[in-house]
């Protein structure tokens, strides 16, 4: 008897590789609009992605690196926060970013077997809609019985708050879901909620630390395209499908 009743998927790295070329551009480009000389290669990038949602990464950013910097306030973080997310969105519907392999076909099983989908992320809710609308598809939004995202908890992971809410909102226990998830943060945020979690490790995240993981691959797999396991037993799996899940569990 499996117990298997949801998946719960993050979504920058994990669902698509967001980060570096579309909202790490974004950022780049509104701090442009705003004649801004902050600008964020890809590898302070990779550094600021250790503070997860937009608007706290900026904070960090000016702490950290820009002591130069007269203090800025929160509605102005706010602002160019909302011209990020414009910019972001407006990238994402004219020229989507593919999903990672193995993303579709899972999720597409997954809703034929009657295993639910959620989504646990901290970036923000219109952000992820896009993405679903124009890499997945059309009526996507509507495949995902809870979307947890962005502001909609206080505490942004590794906090457990937004898989805490997922949760609640499944009215599952922790036990019977996988989150599937690509980063440090993101691991220690589904552990502390005590959902066992498969990594899929991302371009930015592949060096980090997945202590806990269920399993750690370099990315789902396909028939045609064998994952590698990074960490963890796969048996004789070379793609993740929801038989493989539910023995995991
Ligand atoms: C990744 C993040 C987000 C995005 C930016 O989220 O840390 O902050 O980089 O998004 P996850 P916002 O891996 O949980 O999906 O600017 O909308 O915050
Ligand atoms: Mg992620």
């Amino acid at each position: 008897m499996t117990k298997l009743k949801a998946l719960i998927f993050d979504v920058d790295g994990t669902l698509a590789e967001t980060e570096r070329d579309a909202h790490r551009v974004a950022f780049n480009e509104t701090f442009a609009e705003y004649q801004l000389d902050w600008v964020w290669s890809v590898e302070l990038y990779g550094e600021l992605l250790a503070v997860t949602g937009g608007k706290e990464r900026m904070k960090f950013y000016l702490e950290r690196y820009r002591p130069d910097v007269p203090r800025v306030d929160d509605a102005f973080i706010a602002e160019l926060h909302q011209h990020k997310t414009a910019r972001y969105n407006k990238m994402l519907r004219s020229r989507p970013i593919p999903l990672r392999p193995g993303v579709r076909r899972l999720v597409e099983q997954a809703r034929s077997e009657g295993i639910r989908l959620a989504i646990a992320t901290t970036t923000s809710l219109d952000n992820v809609t896009t993405l679903l609308v124009h890499s997945l598809a059309p009526d996507a939004v509507e495949w995902f019985d809870v979307i947890a995202a962005g502001d909609m908890v206080s505490l942004k992971k590794p906090a457990p708050d937004i898989y805490d809410y997922a949760l609640k909102n499944l009215g599952l226990p922790a036990g019977e879901c996988i989150a599937i998830e690509d980063s440090y943060n993101g691991i220690r945020s589904a552990m502390a909620a005590n959902v066992p979690t498969l990594v899929t490790v991302s371009d930015y995240t592949r060096k980090e630390d997945f202590t806990g993981a269920l399993l750690v691959l370099n990315h789902l797999g396909e028939p045609e395209q064998p994952f590698t396991v990074l960490a963890g037993n796969a048996g004789e799996a070379c793609y993740v499908d929801v038989a493989m899940l539910r023995g995991l569990v």
